[in-house]
This record gives structure tokens, C-alpha cells and sequence, in this order.
């Protein structure tokens, strides 16, 4: 059982010298999560990475959460022992330089996978729906007395917005979701009213509506895009365009001479051959830069201009066939 061969892998990296947990740079709540829980579970652990979303920053507030945010170029550990990398599908979605030469390990539910593997090196990539559906699973079997509920509520919490609050759950993750509330000393609804109440400034909500007005809706081969560009907030605007109806909802931005791009598509799309996280590999191929994801969710970054990536996007979707089912 792989699980076995984590903790083993962890145990030998830990006996070794310190081991970062180290989170993708978006540092949203899956990512964060993760790391933190993973970490709590052995003293020579330690959850870091470039940045803390939102969320992330709220609940590490909330929980004390031990987190440490590194700088772009971060002084490792003299003694170093390994690094678990989480909910990353490659080196560059981690915005970090991973030191080489010692083990790593990368725990992921992506589709697409960028990382080169040693030997020593282990890989944990799952269908889960959150990467800490993983950590919960791995916990509960090797570390028990890890679960506390802060740590239940970090993990918890990376489950609730990796799948948009169970929209796109499946058997498993909700499991998953009842197996971590079994026994917690926490309400749930109360602690997904506390995950929901998020306050929009004023500047971010011009933001999104500005995102929002710039929407065009045009038909790429058989499929339905609603694209824009948006300086902030790319996933909410991206979610909101699906919410229209959109069969696929592209979000650009470009700052500092990078663009991103940010797609969603709802199920009915996915069933019938849209699998977003494959166009963007397939446009990093194309064009540079780095992308991949989920079918329903994913993005690429790269150094060409906002326009040129847009519309290498809708070329890829226009050749993309559509099985009617
Ligand atoms: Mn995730």
C-alpha cells in the first residue's frame, strides 16, 4: 500500500534532518492545508512556501497554524532530510528552486505531472478530489493522534474549496468529509459559514464586476467560451462566467510581463471531451510557459503576450471534438 510507503519514505527523511512541506504558490487552502496537517504529524516537518492566499492567511490566523512563508530565493536547512512537495504538478507551480540532491516526495491530485523522478524519490498522485483528502487518509492510518481539530479543520477546509463546497465531490470525498467531522469537537455548518464569510473590498469587488463587463461569449468549433481579462480574482470571475451558463470560461492577466490564464468548465462540459488541464499542457507545449490542471479547472503561465495565449486557447478548444452523449 502506497500509504505504507509514505510513511516509511517519511520516517527515513525525517531520521535524516529536516524536512520542508513545502506548498504551490498559489497557497490556496488545499495546498496550505495539506502542508500544515502533513506537518503536525512529525517534529521535523515544517510547512512552508512562497505565499498564503486568503483563505489560507485567515484560518492560519484563526488556528495558530505553524506556517512559514519563504522568500523567493529562502536559506534551506543546513541538514535536510528530504522535501515533500504538496498539491503541485511541477517545480515552477511551487515558484520556488528545490534544492537538489535529496530526496523529495510530491503529493498531488492533478491530472497532468511535470515533476522528474529519482531513485528515492517517491510519488503520491491520487484521483482525490483535494490533496488533503490524501493527507486525511494517510493521517488516519499512520498518525491518528495528528487529527486535532485544528488540524481537522485545516484539511477539512482544503476539501470544501478544492471542490467548490462538494459541487464537484464525489463518493469518496465526502466520505472523506464525514470520516474527518467523526468525532470533531466542531459544528460543520458553522465552521462553512466561517469559510464562506469572506469580505470583498470595494476595490476587489470594481475588480470582478470590471471582469465581468469585459465578457465576450463567442463559439470556438462546437463549444461555447466566454472569455476575459481580469487583474485580480481570475477563479471567482472564471466562476461566475460558469454560473452564466458558459460551457467554458476563460480569465486572462498579465502583470510584469507574465500572463495567466485561468479556465473552468462545468461538468456537462467535461463529459462531453473538454479536458482543460490537458489544452493547457498542450498550450505549454505550443507556446512555453507551464500549464496543466483538472478537466474542470486549470491554468498555464507564460511569457508570451495576453492576446497571443487567449487566443492559442480558443484554437486548441476549437479542434477539441464533442462526443454527444
Ligand atoms: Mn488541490
Amino acid at each position: 500500500m502506497i500509504l505504507d510507503e509514505l510513511a516509511d519514505w517519511i520516517e527515513n527523511a525525517t531520521l535524516n534532518g529536516a524536512v520542508p512541506v513545502i506548498t504551490g504558490r498559489n497557497g490556496d487552502m488545499d495546498t496550505v492545508g495539506s502542508a500544515i496537517a502533513l506537518a503536525a504529524s512529525n517534529p521535523n516537518l515544517l510547512a512552508c512556501g512562497l505565499h498564503l492566499g486568503r483563505l489560507a492567511n485567515r484560518l492560519c490566523l484563526e488556528l495558530n497554524a505553524p506556517f512559514r512563508k519563504l522568500g523567493k530565493n529562502p536559506s534551506w536547512p543546513s541538514k535536510i532530510g528530504g522535501v515533500i512537495i504538496v498539491d503541485a504538478a511541477s517545480e515552477s507551480q511551487t515558484g520556488l528552486t528545490i534544492p537538489e540532491g535529496i530526496p523529495k516526495c510530491v503529493i498531488d491530485h492533478h491530472d497532468t505531472c511535470e515533476w522528474d523522478f529519482k531513485p528515492g524519490d517517491l510519488e503520491l498522485r491520487g484521483d482525490a478530489r483535494a490533496t488533503t483528502q490524501m493527507v486525511f487518509e494517510y493521517l488516519n492510518r499512520s498518525a491518528p493522534d495528528t487529527l486535532s481539530d485544528e488540524v481537522k479543520k485545516l484539511l477539512l477546509a482544503g476539501l470544501i474549496t478544492d471542490t467548490g463546497r462538494f459541487r464537484h465531490a464525489d463518493q469518496s470525498a465526502l466520505r472523506c468529509a464525514s470520516e474527518i467531522m467523526e468525532g470533531a469537537g466542531f459544528e460543520y455548518q458553522e465552521f462553512v459559514e466561517y469559510i464562506q464569510n469572506e469580505t470583498i473590498s470595494a476595490s476587489d469587488r470594481g475588480a470582478i464586476l470590471k471582469g465581468m463587463s469585459r465578457c465576450q461569449s463567442i463559439e470556438s468549433g462546437k463549444w461555447n467560451l466566454v472569455h476575459t481579462h481580469a487583474g485580480i480574482h481570475e477563479g471567482k470571475v472564471a466562476a461566475l462566467i460558469i454560473q452564466a451558463g458558459a460551457e467554458v470560461a476563460l480569465v486572462s492577466r498579465s502583470r510584469d510581463g507574465e500572463t495567466r490564464l485561468t479556465a473552468r468548465a462545468p461538468r456537462s462540459s467535461t463529459k462531453s471531451g473538454v479536458h482543460l488541464g490537458k489544452m493547457m499542457q498542450l498550450l505549454a507545449e505550443k507556446m512555453g510557459g507551464e500549464g496543466g490542471g483538472h478537466d474542470g479547472a486549470a491554468g498555464w503561465s507564460g511569457k508570451i503576450d495576453r492576446i497571443a495565449a487567449e487566443t492559442a486557447f480558443i484554437n486548441i478548444l476549437a479542434t477539441t471534438k464533442r462526443d454527444e452523449n
